[in-house]
């Protein structure tokens, strides 16, 4: 499958790169990864000084909120802990952790959501923090250049590829990955959010937090990674999730309209389209 390449943001935004004086949480949403967490939140906070990890567990019965509690003692102040009592979904839980960490004294500049297997790497956050110079959200994506998948067999890369451009007709987003977990949010980008209109179950969550960036005239940009999969037999997608997902996708442009709106480059000239 040929990949287009990268979309660029055109605007380049006053204060340009990201630097080490910003402030930025990292969400990882869990359940059951008491093997991963704690090596995920020391390759993390070792990617700069002014990365917080807040780790947002489902009562993992494995003993995941242990591993991450002995991380908060190791790394005091940069690793913090957001228990549910129960199972409630990955888009839930990030989207209570991003709610928090807007109302957060320490101001957060930027704010990234990840999932805790290694399937995204800790490596490829600079990137993205990066790119966040010139765009206001940027999206972690299989589908560009230089971008990719492993250890997916046939069935799933091109089930997911296909998701992709059916959204990308649909939804008309432009980004080539609607359904990554991997992305980077400037603050003003969640404070314009509309948490509460979001359908929280299932992939659509990813697809409508870019859909309302996007309609809120926001700059969307992405970069190639390299989304590692592990190893399972089967896709755990049922055959009801979905049959959701392509109905909700279809219903995006009809509950929020067809277009971004025009919005004023803070600190650039004129307006911007996304
Ligand atoms: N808090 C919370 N996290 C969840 C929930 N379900 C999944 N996660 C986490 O969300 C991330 C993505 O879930 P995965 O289970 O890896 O989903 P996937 O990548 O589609 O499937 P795999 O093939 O199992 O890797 C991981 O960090 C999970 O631990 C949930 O209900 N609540
Ligand atoms: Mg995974």
């Amino acid at each position: 499958m040929a990949h287009a390449r990268a979309r660029e943001c055109r605007i380049p935004r006053r204060g340009g790169r990201w630097s080490i004086r910003q402030r930025v949480l990292v969400v990882v949403p869990t359940y059951n990864e008491r093997e991963n967490v704690a090596p995920l939140v020391r390759d993390l906070l070792a990617q700069g000084e002014g990365i917080d990890v807040w780790v947002a567990d489902d009562g993992s019965p494995d003993g995941t909120a242990e591993a991450v509690r002995e991380a908060m003692t190791r790394y005091p102040g940069r690793v913090d802990l957001l228990l549910r009592p129960e199972k409630a979904g990955r888009g839930a839980a990030v989207i209570t952790a991003f709610k928090k960490g807007l109302a957060d004294p320490r101001a957060y500049d930027v704010l990234v959501e990840m999932d805790a297997d290694f399937s995204h790497r800790p490596e490829d956050l600079p990137k993205l923090l990066g790119e966040l110079g010139r765009c206001d959200m940027v999206v972690g994506s299989r589908y560009v250049e230089g971008g990719g998948t492993s250890e997916w067999g046939i069935w799933r890369p091109a089930l997911s590829w296909l998701a992709n451009r059916y959204v990308a007709v649909v939804a008309g987003i432009p980004i080539r990955d609607t359904t990554s977990g991997f992305r980077a949010y400037r603050r003003a980008v969640l404070e314009e959010t509309e948490f509460d209109r979001i359908k929280i179950r299932g992939y659509v969550v990813h697809g409508e937090m870019a859909y309302q960036a996007w309609i809120h005239g926001f700059q969307l940009g992405e970069v190639p990674i390299h989304f590692k999969n592990r190893a399972r037999e089967a896709s755990k997608l049922s055959a009801e999730e979905i049959y959701m997902a392509l109905v909700n996708f279809a219903l995006l442009r009809f509950r929020y309209g067809l277009r971004p709106r025009k919005r004023r480059v803070p600190g650039g000239e004129g307006t911007s389209h996304a």
